[in-house]
Order: C-alpha cells, then sequence, then structure tokens
C-alpha cells in the first residue's frame, strides 16, 4: 500500500509544554487533556472540535481580494481534492492531539498491523482532539442534480466513516448548507416557493441519514437566508409557520430512522440577512416554545453572533443556559470596532472563564462541545498558522476553565450573590420565589414595613473580585 500524501509536512504531534517560553506558540502550555478538574477530565469539560469549512474549506477570500491560502490539497477534480481535504483534515486533528506525558499503549494485533500502513493510523493512540463539524457541501461538492450530490456525500463519507474509526475521531455535529446555492438566494425552510422547501427538506433528509451512518452526536441548524431584506415582500407569518412545520419534518425523520443526537440551532440576527428569525438565544428560545418544539431542540451559541446582536459575548450562553437550552458553543470571537461576523479565534481570557464558569454550572456541555468556527485571518497564510490558532484558543479554554474552576471552588462570588437575593428567602419573598404570593399581599406588607432601604450593587468590587481569578 502506498503511503498517504503528508500535508502538514515538518509539523509532528503538538506536546504539552507546561514549561516552554511565551515565544513557543507550537505545544500547549495550559490545556492538558487527562487532568481531572471537579471530577471530570479537561478534556470531557472542553470536548474540542475543529470545523470543516474555515480550516480546510477556507481560502482567505473576502469580498474585496481574491485567495491568499494556497492549500496543497486543492488539487485535481472536485471530488479527489475533496478526498485530499478529508485526509489533510485527519491529519491535522490527529497531530493537534496531544496526551500530555502520559502515554498509554491500548492497541490491538490488527490496528498494529494498520498502524504501520498509514501515518495517520499511527497516532491513533495519543489522539485528543476528539471531534470535527461540517456542512454537507464542504465535505463534498454539489452535483448537478440532488441524486449526483447525494452520491458523492456518500463516497466521501465512507472515506471519513473509515478515517474515524482509525484514528477515533468523531463527528460532533453535521449541519446542511442552505444558503450558498443561488437556489436558496430567498430562503430555505423559508422560502416563499414551496419548491425551494422541498429541495432543502431533501437536502436535510440525507443530511440526517449522513449523521446516523457518522455516529454524530447533534446535528446543527443554522438559518442562512431564514429571515428577510424587505418587510414588503415578506408574509412573516408565512414564513415561521414553515419554517417550524420545517423542523417539525425533521423531528419526525429523525424518529423514523431512530437517530440519536441533539438537534440544535444556532441563532444569529443578521448576515446575510438584514433580519434573520433566529436573531438570538431568546428569540429562537420563544419561536421553539411557541411552536411546541422545545423539547426537541436546544442551541448552539456563537458568541461572535451574540455580539453582532448587540449584546455582550457571555449574553446568549447565559440566558441558554437559565433556559436549560445551551446545547454547544461555536467558540470563536468577532471585533465589536468592526461590526461583522469576523469568526476569529477565541484569544480573550475573560471571555472563555465566563463561557466555562456556565458551562461547568450547568453540568457540562456533552453532547454538545466548543467548536472552533473560526478562520485564521486572510493574511495568515502559513499552514503552521492554523495550528498556532486552535493551539492558541484550546490552551485559552483551558486557562478559562482553569479560572472558572476556582472561582466556583472558591464561592466567594457565589456567596454575595446569594446573599444579594437573601429577601426571597422566607417571609413573603419565599412566596414570591414560589408563586403563591398576590398583589395583596404586597400592599399589606408594604404597608406594614413602608420604603425598602437602598443597598448597593458593588459591581466594580465583584469586577475585581473577578479578576483576582484571571
Ligand atoms: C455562520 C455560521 C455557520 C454555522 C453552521 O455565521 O456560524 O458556519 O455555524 O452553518
Ligand atoms: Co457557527
Amino acid at each position: 500500500m502506498a503511503a498517504q500524501e503528508e500535508f502538514f509536512e515538518g509539523i509532528s504531534k503538538i506536546p504539552y509544554s507546561p514549561n516552554a517560553g511565551p515565544g513557543d506558540v507550537m505545544c500547549f502550555k495550559h490545556y492538558n487533556a487527562e487532568e481531572v478538574l471537579i471530577g471530570r477530565k479537561m478534556e470531557d469539560w472542553l470536548r474540542f472540535s475543529v470545523c470543516y469549512w474555515h480550516s480546510f474549506c477556507g481560502t482567505g477570500a473576502d469580498p474585496f481580494g481574491s485567495p491568499t491560502f494556497h492549500r496543497p490539497w486543492n488539487k485535481g477534480t472536485p471530488m479527489e481534492s475533496a478526498k485530499k481535504r478529508l485526509r489533510a483534515a485527519f491529519e491535522f486533528f490527529v497531530k493537534l492531539g496531544v496526551r500530555g506525558n502520559r502515554l498509554t499503549f491500548t492497541i490491538s494485533y490488527t490496528k498494529l498491523i494498520v498502524l504501520c500502513l498509514s501515518p495517520v493510523t499511527f497516532c491513533f493512540v495519543f489522539s485528543q482532539v476528539k471531534y470535527y463539524t461540517f456542512h454537507d457541501r464542504d465535505m463534498a461538492p454539489e452535483g448537478c442534480t440532488l441524486e449526483e450530490s447525494n452520491r458523492n456525500l456518500d463516497v466521501i463519507t465512507d472515506l471519513a466513516l473509515q478515517l474515524q474509526s482509525q484514528t477515533g475521531i468523531k463527528v460532533l455535529w453535521v449541519t446542511c448548507n442552505l444558503f450558498s446555492h443561488p437556489r436558496y438566494m430567498n430562503g430555505a425552510a423559508t422560502n416563499p416557493d414551496c419548491h425551494v422547501l422541498a429541495y432543502a427538506g431533501a437536502q436535510v433528509k440525507k443530511g440526517l441519514d449522513t449523521a446516523k451512518k457518522l455516529g454524530a452526536e447533534n446535528f446543527v441548524f443554522w438559518g442562512g437566508r431564514e429571515g428577510f431584506l424587505s418587510v414588503h415582500n415578506t408574509d412573516v407569518g408565512a414564513e415561521l409557520k414553515h419554517m417550524a412545520n420545517f423542523f417539525k419534518m425533521a423531528v419526525q425523520y429523525k424518529e423514523k430512522i431512530g437517530l440519536k443526537c441533539q438537534f440544535l440551532i444556532e441563532p444569529k440576527p443578521k448576515e446575510p440577512c438584514k433580519h434573520q428569525y433566529d436573531y438570538d438565544a431568546m428569540s429562537v428560545i420563544g419561536f421553539l416554545k411557541h411552536y411546541g418544539l422545545d423539547n426537541h431542540f436546544k442551541l448552539n451559541i456563537e458568541p461572535n453572533h451574540t455580539t453582532l446582536a448587540g449584546h455582550s459575548y457571555e449574553h446568549d450562553i447565559i440566558m441558554a443556559s437559565v433556559f436549560g437550552m445551551l446545547g454547544s458553543v461555536d467558540s470563536n470571537t468577532g471585533s465589536p470596532d468592526l461590526g461583522w461576523d469576523t469568526d476569529e479565534f477565541p484569544m480573550d481570557i475573560r471571555n472563555t472563564t465566563l463561557v466555562m464558569k456556565v458551562i461547568i454550572e450547568q453540568g457540562g456541555l456533552q453532547p454538545g462541545g466548543l467548536n472552533f468556527d473560526a478562520k485564521v485571518r486572510r493574511e495568515s497564510t502559513d499552514l503552521e498558522d492554523l495550528f498556532i490558532a486552535h493551539i492558541g484558543a484550546m490552551d485559552n479554554f483551558a486557562r478559562g476553565l482553569r479560572n472558572a474552576v476556582r472561582i466556583i471552588e472558591n464561592g466567594l462570588i457565589a456567596g454575595m450573590v446569594k446573599e444579594r437575593y437573601s429577601s426571597f428567602s422566607d417571609g413573603i419573598g419565599q412566596r414570591v420565589e414560589d408563586g403563591s404570593a398576590s398583589l395583596e399581599e404586597m400592599e399589606a406588607f408594604i404597608m406594614k414595613n413602608g420604603e425598602p432601604s437602598v443597598t448597593s450593587g458593588k459591581q466594580e468590587k465583584y469586577e475585581s473580585i473577578f479578576n483576582h481569578y484571571i
């Protein structure tokens, strides 16, 4: 058997080197996958995933300029390069993995034979980036007909299945691209023409079959063009109902084929539409509850979308979690000074600390994870930059995790918050808490107790204490 082409030449497995210097960016200094924090391994709190579209399909092109990335897998026919891309992606996932200093060799004799044949499998036992995510059309090219597109996807996912079983790498989530093809220019599930909606339905059916085939743990719906550019030509009520009914069809088909994965909706307020229906976490939760879909879906929150909606970075993570709806996170960040979806790698420790605090408090993200829906900058043209970006973001999340653990274990902030709400633990407060109080009772209470005393919110004190941990 001929040895497989190596795409990331000169880059070997990324080690865990906690004492490395500041200029050494090709190693993990904080992410120690096996280390246990509050009863769970770091890798299980973080559940990192690499996204296919930015890291392996991205070209560096922007509205003002042509591609700047010249990737070695973009060679041959579309199907040939799809196969190369997949092999390159798995080489990347495996090389990005790290098991620190504790290497354990648990490999069967048959795997040992395979191991001698393929450089990718060689790293199997060390692999730590466990997950990847993809759109159907990033993995295999769209054909001239649905049948051809499906056949292309079958061929490439056969190879994906093989590489998954050789490496142990799994699919965090699959999604369908229902926004790039011109047929979807007026939306997919919210298109005014049912013929287009039907195409989207057929595509999602295949997407769900693919999720089952590859054992995906989640399936994402991002409402790419589900929204409007002009209210004049849009029947908003009809479109929302069609979208809900589309989701109901997906739920039915998922149950029919026995697909065991979590459905997720990813909110975004704008881009490409002026207004998107899945505006933010609360809009999506309201939509799901209104149409009786809230038991079938959770949310995939992308903080760059949250900030586009005018909220703070952590806002939708918190809102979704409070409603028991935080299913997964597209870990990235924007540039508030630019104001569009820049999909940058999350490198700010304040943000990761806040996100990880919410994730720990809700007991983890499983079956969701932290998916790097992030792209290296157009100017970061080296293949090595893909590694540096992921390593930096993973280390930053590891630090966020450690910080959040210290905040939670120390309990100072939680104690202060508890004290702040202590008036709800007995008497009239407890009756408000359990929903048994009435307005007459409120009036009687005020008649008896008069004006409340004003207490300080102590915001700066909280901020100073938070800063102590990061
Ligand atoms: C678009 C976006 C998508 C979804 C999947 O802004 O975030 O990549 O995550 O379609
Ligand atoms: Co996303």
